[in-house]
């Protein structure tokens, strides 16, 4: 019999959702962890959809068939990553920047945070540097979390940044910066105060920074 995780990696890049659906509950019912369930196949698949569209091997139509896929498996996990003691670590307020739609990575971050025993403020996708300090406002944060996926969204990080100091908030907040085309130096380069390269790391740097 395949490998379970070689299924789940190759019904994700099929864009199977009933399968999907069907083994990630498998797992779950035979003990499989949910970060497990990721790891081993979820998150290998979504690098592959990543692959393809970049090699011109797969297009929209498909890669979003399996996006929608991969938050349905992520909603199936969410019990289970995130059933921290919660509130405990202080707030996050976290989002997608302004001309960007891609939450995949963004969710599962606020996910483990939720996990970790942060309060999660999801603005979800798109969201303006107005949008980001107003609810770092509302919500009292201690954190927040920008996360951006093409390189021509990248500028609104800083810009956010320069926003909070012009609402006289740098001091209050840490900003942590993620997503696949952020990197440590572009972190310094932009002045955040942390950065995350996968969703563990993110937490980790989020414990750091408000240790
Ligand atoms: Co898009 N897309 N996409 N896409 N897409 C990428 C990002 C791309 C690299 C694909 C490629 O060419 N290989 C490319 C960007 C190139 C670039 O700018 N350098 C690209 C492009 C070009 C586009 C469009 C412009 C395509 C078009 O229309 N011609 C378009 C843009 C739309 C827009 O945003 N305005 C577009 C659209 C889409 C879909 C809608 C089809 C879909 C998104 C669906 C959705 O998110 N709801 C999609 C997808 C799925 C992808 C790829 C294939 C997969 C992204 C993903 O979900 N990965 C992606 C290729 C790739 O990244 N390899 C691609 C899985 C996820 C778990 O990883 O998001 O990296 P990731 O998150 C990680 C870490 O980065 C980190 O932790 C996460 C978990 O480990 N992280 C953080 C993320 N945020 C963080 C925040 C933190 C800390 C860590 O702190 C706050």
């Amino acid at each position: 019999m395949a490998d379970p995780y070689d299924q789940l990696k190759e019904s994700l890049i099929a864009g199977d959702g009933a399968g999907v659906e069907r083994l990630t509950r498998e797992l779950l019912d035979a003990g499989r962890s949910a970060r497990e369930i990721l790891d081993g196949g979820l998150l290998p698949g979504m690098e592959v959809v990543g692959q393809r569209m970049r090699s011109g091997e797969c297009f929209i139509p498909e890669v979003l068939l399996s996006a929608r896929t991969m938050q349905a498996a992520l909603e199936l996990l969410k019990p289970h990553l995130a059933s921290g003691d919660s509130g405990s670590l202080g707030t996050v307020v976290i989002g997608t920047v302004e001309g960007d739609l891609h939450d995949i990575g963004k969710n599962l971050v606020a996910m483990l945070l939720q996990g970790a025993g942060f309060v999660v403020v999801n603005l979800g996708t798109g969201v303006t540097s107005a949008q980001f300090v107003a609810a770092v406002k509302e919500h009292d944060a201690q954190v927040l979390g920008m996360s951006a996926l093409l390189t021509t969204t990248l500028p609104h990080m800083p810009e956010t940044i320069a926003a909070l100091s012009a609402a006289g908030l740098r001091d209050k907040v840490k900003v942590m910066i993620g997503g696949a085309p952020v990197t440590q130096a572009y972190c310094d380069e932009v002045g955040a105060d942390g950065y995350g390269a996968n969703a563990a790391l993110a937490v980790e740097t989020a414990r750091a920074l408000l240790a």
